[in-house]
C-alpha cells in the first residue's frame, strides 16, 4: 500500500492524490503537522511535502512522484508519449508548480482577510495545541515572507489580481470547447493546474473572476470526474 505524506491544505499534495485517484491506485494518508516536518526526513530529506512511501521506497517532490507512478502504473497514462506534447505538458506542469503556486500562496495565505475565511481548512495541518489566532499569525508570517521573496508580495493587491487574471484568461482559452490543457486528453498538466486553481479559488478575487469564464468551471468538473482530489 502506498502512503502519501501530506499537508492536507497543500496544492502539491492534492496533485499527487489526484494522480493516484486517476490511476486507480489505493493509498493511505499520513497527515504531517507542519512544524513537525523535520521528523519525516526518512521519507522527505528536504522536509517538503508531498512525499510517498511505496513499500520500502520513499519518493518526494510531486513531479518525481508523478514520473515514478507513471512508470509503475502506465495503463492510465498522464504523460504523453509524443515528445512535443510531453514538452508542452512539462512546461505547463512546471508553471503550475512554480508560478501559480506563489499566486495561491499570496492570495489565499498572505492576504489576511482571505486567510481568515480559510482558517478552518488550514487548522487541519497545524498542531492541535495552537489556537486559531496563533496558527493564523504563523501562516501569515511565513507566507508573506515567501511571497515578498519571490516578488509578488511587493506588488499591490490590484497588480497581483491583474496578473492572476492573465493566468485565468490563458487557462480558459486552453480548455474551451471541452478541451484539455495539452493535446486532446487529460495529462499531468491538468492535474497540476487544477490543484493550484482549487486553492486560488479560496481567494474571493478569483471566485469573482472565474464567473466570467465558464470554460474553466466546466474543465474543472471534467477533471474532477476522472481524477478527484
Ligand atoms: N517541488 C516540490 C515542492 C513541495 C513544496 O514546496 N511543498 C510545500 C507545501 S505546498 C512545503 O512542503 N512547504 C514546507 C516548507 O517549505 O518547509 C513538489 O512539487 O513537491
Amino acid at each position: 500500500m502506498i502512503t502519501v505524506y501530506q499537508f492536507s491544505s497543500s496544492p502539491l499534495c492534492e496533485k499527487v492524490r489526484r494522480i493516484l485517484n486517476f490511476k486507480g491506485v489505493e493509498f493511505e494518508i499520513q497527515e504531517v503537522p507542519r512544524p513537525l516536518a523535520a521528523q519525516y526526513k526518512d521519507v522527505s530529506p528536504f522536509g517538503k511535502f508531498p512525499a510517498i512511501r511505496d513499500g520500502e521506497t520513499p519518493v518526494c517532490d510531486s513531479t518525481d512522484i508523478a514520473y515514478y507512478l507513471e512508470e509503475k502504473y502506465p495503463e492510465k497514462a498522464l504523460i504523453p508519449a509524443d515528445e512535443k506534447l510531453k514538452a508542452q505538458m512539462h512546461i505547463t506542469e512546471d508553471w503550475a508548480d512554480e508560478s501559480l503556486y506563489f499566486y495561491e500562496m499570496t492570495m489565499r495565505l498572505a492576504w489576511e482577510d482571505n486567510l481568515r475565511r480559510n482558517m478552518k481548512k488550514m487548522m487541519a495541518t497545524m498542531p492541535p495545541h495552537l489556537s486559531e489566532e496563533q496558527a493564523m499569525s504563523l501562516i501569515l508570517m511565513g507566507s508573506q515572507q515567501l511571497s515578498a521573496a519571490v516578488g509578488l508580495g511587493r506588488k499591490t493587491r490590484e497588480q497581483v489580481v491583474e496578473d492572476a487574471r492573465r493566468h485565468v484568461v490563458s487557462i480558459a482559452a486552453r480548455v474551451e470547447n471541452g478541451g484539455w490543457l495539452v493535446g486532446d486528453q487529460i495529462t499531468l498538466a491538468d492535474l497540476a493546474v487544477i490543484a493550484q486553481f482549487r486553492c486560488l479559488l479560496d481567494a474571493l478575487e478569483v471566485q469573482e473572476m472565474v464567473k466570467d469564464y465558464p470554460a474553466i468551471t466546466e474543465w474543472m468538473a471534467r477533471v474532477d470526474e476522472v481524477a478527484p482530489a
